[in-house]
Formats: C-alpha cells, sequence, structure tokens
C-alpha cells in the first residue's frame, strides 16, 4: 500500500501523511454516527473517547480498513494488535492543545514498534491545529517528560518535551478521510483549534503481536489482522452492534485494565533515569 519512498520516509523522518483511507463522503457519514453517539450518551466522556472501537461498530470497521492495516503491516508486518485508541477533539474556536511529547513514554511496550494512525473526521490543518512533527526526532529514542500542570493541554499527566524555537516542524495536515502514520518515539503536538469547525480524528495505536507490555497489570488489546502467536494480551471481541450490552461490558473492562496498567507505568517513566 506504501511505495518504497514513503517507507524510507517513515524510517527517517518518523512519519507518513496524508494516505488516502476513505472518501471524504464516508468520513462525513462516520462523522454524522460519532455525532449522534454523543448525542445519546449527553456527550461522551474521557473513558468513552477511548478505545471507543470496542463498543462502536463503525469505529471497528475503521480500525479493520484494508486501507489503514495495509499501509500499517507495511510498517510493522502482518500480525498486528490494536493497542489502544483515542478519538481526539478540539471543539471550534477553543484553546485546547497537546503538549509536545513521545507516544511511547507511558505505554511500556518492548520493542517500541508502534504505530499511530490519525485518522481525520474533520478538516485537520494549521487553523483548525492538525498533528505537526519535529521530522528524525524518533532517532534519538525515549526522552525524558517534565509532567504536570496546565490546564488546556489535552494529556491528562501533561508530560512534555521541550523543543527548541528553531528546530524544523512539519504538519500533518489531513482532509477527512484521510489518516497520517507517526513512529512511537517521534516528537508530536499540536495547537489550539482557531476554525469555526470541530477538529475530529481518531489516534490508533498499532503493534506487531511480538510487542510486550511492561506492565504488572495484564492489558487486552484487539487482534485486527494475522495471527497472535505469542499470547502477551488477552484478545478483545469485536462489538457486533454499536453499544451492544457486550460490547460496553468489554470496553468497561478493558479501560479498568488500562488505568490500573498507567498507574503503574506513570510513575516508573516519570522517575527512569
Ligand atoms: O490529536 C491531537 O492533537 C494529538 C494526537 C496525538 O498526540 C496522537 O495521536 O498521538
Amino acid at each position: 500500500m506504501l511505495s518504497d519512498q514513503q517507507i524510507d520516509a517513515y524510517a527517517r523522518e518518523g512519519y507518513v501523511s496524508p494516505v488516502e483511507a476513505f472518501s471524504p463522503e464516508q468520513a462525513r457519514g462516520y462523522r454524522d454516527l460519532l455525532e449522534s453517539a454523543e448525542r445519546s450518551g449527553g456527550g461522551l466522556s474521557a473513558d468513552r473517547r477511548r478505545k471507543m472501537h470496542l463498543y462502536l461498530k463503525w469505529v471497528d470497521d475503521i480500525v479493520r480498513h484494508p486501507r489503514v492495516l495495509d499501509a500499517v503491516q507495511d510498517l510493522i508486518g502482518p500480525d498486528i494488535l490494536l493497542f489502544h485508541l483515542t478519538c481526539w477533539i478540539k471543539e471550534a474556536h477553543t484553546d485546547a492543545f497537546v503538549s509536545w511529547h513521545q507516544d511511547s513514554t507511558y505505554f511500556g511496550l518492548d520493542p517500541a514498534e508502534h504505530v499511530t494512525a490519525w485518522v481525520a473526521l474533520s478538516p485537520s490543518n494549521r487553523e483548525s491545529g492538525c498533528v505537526q512533527v519535529v521530522p528524525g526526532s524518533h532517532a534519538g529514542g525515549q526522552q525524558r517528560h517534565a509532567a504536570g500542570g496546565d490546564a488546556g493541554n489535552m494529556l491528562k499527566t501533561g508530560q512534555r518535551l521541550d523543543v527548541p524555537d528553531d528546530a524544523r516542524i512539519d504538519l500533518m495536515q489531513l482532509q477527512p478521510g484521510q489518516f497520517s502514520l507517526h513512529h512511537t518515539y517521534l516528537f508530536h503536538n499540536s495547537m489550539p483549534n482557531r476554525s469555526p469547525d470541530r477538529r475530529i480524528g481518531l489516534g490508533i495505536s498499532y503493534i506487531p503481536a511480538h510487542c510486550r507490555c511492561d506492565s504488572r497489570q495484564r492489558l487486552s488489546a484487539s487482534l485486527v489482522r494475522g495471527v497472535d502467536r505469542h499470547g502477551n494480551f488477552d484478545l478483545d471481541p469485536a462489538p457486533a452492534a454499536d453499544f451492544d450490552p457486550q460490547g460496553m461490558r468489554s470496553h468497561e473492562a478493558a479501560m479498568r485494565r488500562w488505568h490500573a496498567a498507567r498507574a503503574e507505568l506513570i510513575p516508573k517513566a516519570n522517575t527512569a533515569t
């Protein structure tokens, strides 16, 4: 699915963008489903914005979309687990931002082969606060992050890196239905949404099935392609329909494990030398 040039660019720069997944009309359809789920749930809580593929059938369809998985397979091989998912929504004309960080910081994954596919469901550009990256920054491996408090930061732990003012920064601008791919060690952030529309994207964290998570709390993950010969995660079922009771139970159980693992991994990363 990816060209040799794109695969080389990912190795060198740590990202590829944009790649086409589905049409803007299909993206609009998915956005309508998201907004209807928000209305029926009286807004989606922070937990409900995570791992949504476990209780929303249409999100499960996106995370298994052949164009997304073909591209991910080109980077991490044929046996693919979905480790985590976050729906990143920035409301129109708001100050929410994401500080410079590496996704690897609290994920505890070994080896660090995780790749994030960020799928746009609305225009994601300079004005709306798209994800931006420091190309090549993944090559330096894991960096120590500062943590803690800025109210507008969408990263709840506030983890952040300093990026020099003169660093080269590339914008991963996307039309609805396009996606970007970035390496777990790549420095990235995003600025406030100054546009009149919501900026909506799904950040989907894929790992090869041989990855392990370094938490005592055993986590679950979804096998989205190939075979799991390693058994490092309990495998989550796919939902039969939006909000079906089995899917809701799986989601709650997966989020309980997720929070327990975070409680171990965050202090460990923050005190590591
Ligand atoms: O959506 C954003 O602004 C940030 C996304 C992000 O940090 C990620 O997907 O890893």
